[in-house]
């Protein structure tokens, strides 16, 4: 196992073909899901040579938290799919590599539980139900068990047409649960079976989530967990620009991982329009398609100040539960080391803009 791609495939021997599908798959004819990983391909390093890089130092600062190195883990839906520890053994990993783990609202262990085996920061992704009070309750938990920032999902008023999941009639097995809609309303746990040429996640999310996300929700999230937000699934400095006047903290440049809106432009080509665009009012952060230690190197230097990643960490799980998800972390650690080493740079605020063409 000397890479991400070594992960990728042994994860796929082992998964069956449903949970295989559901998380390596993307919307459409995956044409976004192949240009986000293309995008970093393409991207050039100017590296520096002279430079003494005897002591390197990684790590960063993400939302005044000191990590290991500029990545965190992207929040992924159900990883008990993966393997029986699911969101447990991969909070454990972030914990062992010195970074931050995104909890998704679609996770099958509670946020209260995923939180009580932290030991690094936790952020928490939002969906918006449709029934404001119960997202209330949740965003009220989840300020009061220790969560430090809220990601708010803003690229998934609908659910993305992926047509891996309708040919599998994909939904989560009846043992496992969408834990934090249980506790929103018990009937919301269970993810409706689906017939053939359906997707069981697509009738879970149209029932649930709200479609009107507007700007305001990003000052309401504020004001209701009294935490840090930051606003995920943007891809245009125009949208960047109001959800920072609405008061969020940052912005995640996504396209969801090629999920929703097929053929939407690749993360790397959005984001250094949205990193000019905020500068240093907000955080930036860039996710899709990062698999090596030069990619981090290349956002880093495209203006982000950290990257996520969601896949490689779901291969790690598949393969290992925390010790494969943890391998996949000191992977990408070391690389980016070496890159920074082989790029000349010691720290990681050398990595600068004119690095990359
Ligand atoms: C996701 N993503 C996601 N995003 C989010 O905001 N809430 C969620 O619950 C999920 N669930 C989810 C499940 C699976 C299986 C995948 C692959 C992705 C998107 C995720 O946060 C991230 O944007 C992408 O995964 C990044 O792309 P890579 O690293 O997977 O290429
Ligand atoms: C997904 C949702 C749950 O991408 O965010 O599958």
């Amino acid at each position: 196992m000397l890479n991400v791609f070594d992960f990728e495939r042994a994860a796929g021997e082992r998964l069956d073909a449903a949970s295989w599908g559901y998380y390596a798959g993307g919307a459409g004819d995956e044409v976004t899901l192949r240009e986000n990983r293309d995008a970093w391909d393409r991207l050039a390093i100017r590296y520096r040579t002279m430079v003494d890089v005897a002591e390197r130092d990684t790590s960063t600062v993400a939302l005044g938290a000191r990590i290991a190195f500029p990545l965190l883990i992207a929040p992924t839906a159900m990883q008990c799919l993966a393997h029986p520890d699911g969101e447990l053994a991969t909070v454990r990993a972030a914990g062992a590599a010195g970074t931050i783990m995104v909890v998704s609202t679609t996770a099958t262990t509670s946020l209260e539980d995923v939180r009580a085996a932290a030991t690094s920061p936790t952020w928490f992704q939002l969906y918006v139900y449709k029934d404001r009070g119960a997202t209330a309750e949740m965003l009220q938990r989840v300020a009061a068990c220790g969560y430090t920032a809220v990601v708010l999902t803003v690229d998934a008023p609908l659910l993305g047409r992926r047509e891996r999941d309708i040919r599998n009639a994909f939904s989560l097995p009846p043992h496992l649960k969408i834990a934090n809609a249980v506790r929103a309303g018990s009937a919301h746990g269970n993810m409706p079976l689906a017939a053939n040429g359906e997707s069981g996640l697509t009738k879970h999310l149209q029932s649930l989530h709200d479609v009107q996300i507007t700007p305001r929700d990003v000052t309401w999230v504020h004001e209701v967990s009294g935490l840090p937000v930051l606003v995920k699934g943007v891809v245009r400095a125009d949208d960047a620009v109001r959800a920072v006047e609405h008061g969020a903290a940052g912005i995640v440049v996504s396209n969801h991982g090629g999920r929703q809106l097929d053929s939407a432009i690749a993360t790397a080509r959005a984001l250094p329009e949205v990193a000019d665009a905020i500068g240093d009012r907000a955080e930036v952060y860039v996710d899709g398609g990062v698999r090596r230690g030069t990619d981090v190197l290349k956002a880093v230097a495209l203006g982000a100040r950290a990257v996520m990643v969601g896949r490689p960490v779901l291969w790690g799980l598949a393969v290992d539960g925390e010790r494969g998800a943890s391998q996949v972390l000191q992977l990408l650690h070391s690389e980016f080391d070496l890159a920074m080493a082989l790029s000349g740079c010691a720290t990681v605020s050398a990595i600068t803009r004119d690095m990359v063409v």
